[in-house]
């Protein structure tokens, strides 16, 4: 009997339709794992569907930075920004309890492994000095806070921390910058400073350079780091082991889902 696959899909932003396209391609007779990048929600049409649709089938995510928005609103932390956010059927339909429990759970980087191979999946990146079990502890910094006073964790969240870190930072700067790493970053200086503004394929600042170009250590550690996060890249990073899969479905591109053990791509148009 074959073996079971693991797939990891990339940025769904409410494009129910093609993501269950995806999963009965990827998934026919529901036998396979699979788990998802991150941004589950906003920006697209139907993230309602895809939020019912990910709690009743106990769906696992890494933590995207629309996730947290939603979050936030729910929390009360942050406003639906109508212009921009599609999220005002999620926040009328009383489930805040629900997904604010459920989505706690989720972590900001974990670890997959097929057939002793291991593969790191963040949303938006991590820092090149980063072992596995730094990039474990940053995670596990995030999430115990999170779960422990998610009130201070989302009223305090909102900030453009760009300077690196150190151990002295204090923690609500140290979380701001740990949150921005993992769940917005695109470009990196070599001293660890963040450019939150570009969101292109270049930096207009030969300062900054996308982050995965830099050495990563933790590929000592895992074979493959999977992230999505950054569409303007359509899943080019020029890395073979470093494999970015948000092809912006939401902007009229294409879902993606990664097979972790050969690394084929399969998609799905947007509609
Ligand atoms: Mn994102």
């Amino acid at each position: 009997m074959k073996a079971k696959s693991k797939f990891i899909i990339g940025d769904i932003q409410g494009c129910y339709k093609e993501f269950r396209s995806l999963i009965k391609l990827i998934d026919p007779n529901k036998e396979n794992k699979f788990y998802c990048v991150g941004d589950l929600v906003n920006r697209g049409p139907e993230s309602e569907k895809v939020l019912d649709y990910v709690l009743e089938n106990n769906i696992k995510s890494v933590l995207g930075n629309h996730d947290l928005h939603l979050l936030a609103i729910l929390i009360g932390a942050k406003q639906h920004n109508n212009k921009k956010d599609t999220m005002t059927k999620i926040i009328n339909k009383n489930k805040a309890v629900e997904i604010i429990d459920y989505f706690s759970q989720f972590p900001f980087s974990k670890v997959l492994s097929n057939n002793n191979k291991k593969s790191l999946v963040v949303h938006a990146g991590l820092l090149p000095s980063w072992s596995l079990s730094d990039t474990l502890s940053a995670n596990e910094e995030l999430t115990e806070s999170l779960k422990s006073d998610p009130e201070e964790f989302f009223m305090t969240m909102y900030s453009d921390r760009s300077k690196a870190i150190s151990k002295s930072t204090n923690k609500k700067n140290r979380r701001r910058y740990l949150i921005n790493v993992f769940t917005r970053m695109r470009f990196l200086s070599n001293s660890n400073r963040l450019d939150l503004q570009t969101k292109l394929k270049k930096s207009g600042s030969k300062k900054f350079q996308p982050w995965f170009s830099y050495e990563h250590k933790v590929l000592n550690d895992v074979e493959n780091v999977i992230f999505g996060h950054w569409a303007a890249l359509n899943g080019v990073t020029n890395h073979n082991n470093i494999k970015g899969i948000d092809l912006g479905c939401v902007w009229g591109g294409s879902l993606a889902a990664i097979n972790i053990e050969d690394k084929s791509i399969i998609t799905v148009d947007s509609r």
